[in-house]
């Protein structure tokens, strides 16, 4: 280790000592550069990994991330797999961050992602010259260093010099001291192309947007959440899509970062569009065959009723125009939807674009706090109110039905954004529905009977236990709970399903009894057909059998037996609810 010149001059003990002293010089050394390296963690794996990074300016203007040939963990999309104190670590971010940041730490900022476009959209090429330059605004709140400098670096990597006017951080008044003057000096390096505008006290993402909106420069105003990854040619095709329809609202396809090992996986088409819950969730449907006939290639743009709210792209006139966002929302919650049916009420659209995609990390949790003002823990619940009160006319009854408890409760000035949709001339919540999601089933429109199904000698009624109505269920029967309770609301369609909003209620016989279980699943030619006879049984038409219950006790599970009048578990009725 000690080079020869000085063994030559040395006795052999203290040539030992200072090998030692050497080698404990060294170590340190290098334990020093391992953890600046990881905890800087940007640019990387440097020279050990045989390149060299580029210089900050280069990276604006070459592009490096997708020529660059590196090995490091996480490249091209892979995941990280973590071991020993890492692990350990990874999984206590877990609790804290819903997300593994510890993982996100190894990654190189820059790390390249698999090209999950379909092949037609690698040969489209563009006029970037007439297309509109973008604004991308990124807005965050105490979002951990690396997801959120990833995301920056990956727009900065991945747009075309020319298309991206600007990137802004538009910082919701966090509060780590990391993301202060740390923050303010790392974006120097972009050489002007990313600014930091600070809120200082909470807006909640809503309004955040909305101010990110305003304070951007670019033609076109593109949103996306603090822990994303765009992805080759993501931004030329919204661009361009925008350029062709100034009033389309448009989505990339969201990949899926895994929030456990940053796993990116994509596939290059779309097989879904947005839709929702009658209580203001959001969900994924799959393309109309309607819609999927009327595009000629997979690479055009899907029209879809919603968006899922974090990723989109508009021009930014337009965005203003159509009213933005609703400045009385907090936090988080029901923005998405509320910009989904203003739009196409409104005359423009919402459209998913095929070849743009962008990765999200898919978190289980929120890692900062959720209440609005006033100690609102019910953001979601208040801001859909809002968004169920000017834009849902009598439809908003389907929302109550869920949120019985918000019928008075006040959500503050609704008068604005009433006259927003009065100067804008808006088409109704049912044009809506009959025009852009036809398929959306109203559970009190022209149906044989809407209400819950009642054993009125028990006062019990048919229930979906709390159970997750996401997927399959088994149903059961709990005290009758009135209109108050959306768990006990069944319709009878006059195609003789027995339906909640996206379920059916079917029979499932078993070989040996003759007996069958009563589950609620997915709406399909099957055992799905009900009728109430004459002499008050529930009488599933397939099989033959009819509805029952054990014992006639709360909480037991219903099933479907021989029919017999006699007995009081199978007399049933319909009671009729009338939402208001
Ligand atoms: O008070 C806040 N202030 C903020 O700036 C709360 C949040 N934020 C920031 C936050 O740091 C993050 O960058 O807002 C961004 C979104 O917050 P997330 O990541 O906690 O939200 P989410 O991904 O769970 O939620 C989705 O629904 C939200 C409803 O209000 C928003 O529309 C999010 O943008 C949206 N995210 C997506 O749609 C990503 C793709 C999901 C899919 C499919
Ligand atoms: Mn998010």
């Amino acid at each position: 280790m000690v080079n020869r010149y000085v063994r030559v001059c040395l006795p052999r003990r203290k040539e030992n000592a200072l090998n030692l002293a050497l080698a404990l010089i060294l170590a340190s050394l290098l334990c020093f550069f391992y953890v600046k390296v990881y905890n800087d963690s940007h640019y990387q794996l440097p020279k050990e990994a045989g390149f060299t990074w580029p210089t900050p300016a280069v990276v604006l203007h070459t592009r490096p991330a997708a020529n660059r040939q590196a090995k490091g963990p996480g490249e091209n999309g892979e995941p990280v797999k973590l071991t020993g104190n890492d692990y350990e670590k990874g999984q206590a971010d877990m609790k804290t961050w819903y997300m593994n940041v510890q993982a996100s730490n190894k990654i190189s900022l820059d790390r390249s992602l698999k090209d999950v476009r379909l092949q037609e959209c690698k040969s489209i090429s563009y006029d970037l010259k007439k297309l509109p330059k973008a604004s991308v605004v990124i807005i965050f709140t105490d979002e951990a260093w690396t997801p959120l400098l990833r995301t920056v670096h990956s727009v900065i990597n991945r747009s075309p010099p020319e298309l991206l006017k600007e990137v802004v951080l538009l910082d919701d008044f966090s509060q780590r001291a990391e993301l202060k003057s740390k923050l303010d000096d790392y974006i120097k390096r972009f050489d002007g192309k990313v600014r930091i505008i600070r809120k200082n006290e909470r807006h909640g993402l809503i309004r955040a947007k909305l101010a990110g909106a305003k304070e951007a420069v670019g033609d076109i105003v593109v949103f996306l959440d603090s822990h994303c990854e765009a992805n080759e040619g993501w931004l030329e095709p919204l661009a361009q899509r925008i350029y062709e329809k100034k009033s389309a609202v448009v989505c990339p396809a969201i990949d899926y970062i895994s929030a456990e090992t940053m796993a990116y996986s994509g596939d290059g088409r779309i097989t879904s569009v947005g839709g929702f819950w009658w209580s203001l969730h959001f969900r994924w449907d799959p393309i109309p065959p309607k819609e999927q006939a009327r595009r000629k290639s997979e690479i055009e743009p899907v029209r879809s009723p919603t968006m899922a709210g974090g990723l989109l792209a508009a021009d930014r006139k337009y965005f203003l125009d159509v009213g933005g966002y609703d400045p009385g929302m907090d936090i988080w919650g029901g923005e998405n939807l509320e910009i989904s049916f203003r739009v196409w009420m409104c005359g423009g659209s919402i459209e998913f674009i095929p070849c743009s995609h962008v990765g999200h990390i898919f978190r289980a949790g929120h890692p900062y706090n959720m209440t609005g003002p006033g100690g609102n823990k019910d953001v979601h619940g208040t801001n859909s109110k809002r968004l169920a009160e000017v834009w849902m006319d009598d439809y908003k009854r389907l929302y109550y039905m869920h949120r019985n408890d918000l019928r008075t409760k006040d959500v503050g000035d609704l008068s604005g954004r009433h006259e927003l949709r009065k100067k804008l001339n808006c088409s109704s919540f049912k044009w809506y529905l009959d025009n852009v999601i036809p398929s959306k089933f109203v559970p009190d429109e022209d149906v044989i009977s809407f209400g819950s199904v009642k054993n009125e000698k028990s006062n019990l009624c048919l229930d979906t236990l709390q159970r997750d109505e996401k997927g399959s269920i088994k149903l059961g029967v709990f005290s009758c709970q009135g209109p108050g309770s959306s768990a006990q609301l069944f319709s009878l369609t006059k195609k003789n399903l027995l339906r909640r909003e996206m379920t059916c209620v079917e029979v499932r016989v078993s070989e040996d009894t003759k007996k069958g279980q009563v589950w609620l699943s997915s709406c399909t030619p099957g055992s799905q057909k009900w009728q109430l006879t004459e002499d008050g049984l529930m009488q599933n038409v397939d099989t033959g059998l009819c509805l029952d219950v054990d014992e006639l006790s709360s909480g037991n599970d219903a099933f479907a037996s021989e029919c017999d009048a006699a007995k009081t578990s199978q007399q049933w009725v319909i009671a009729k609810v009338v939402l208001k």
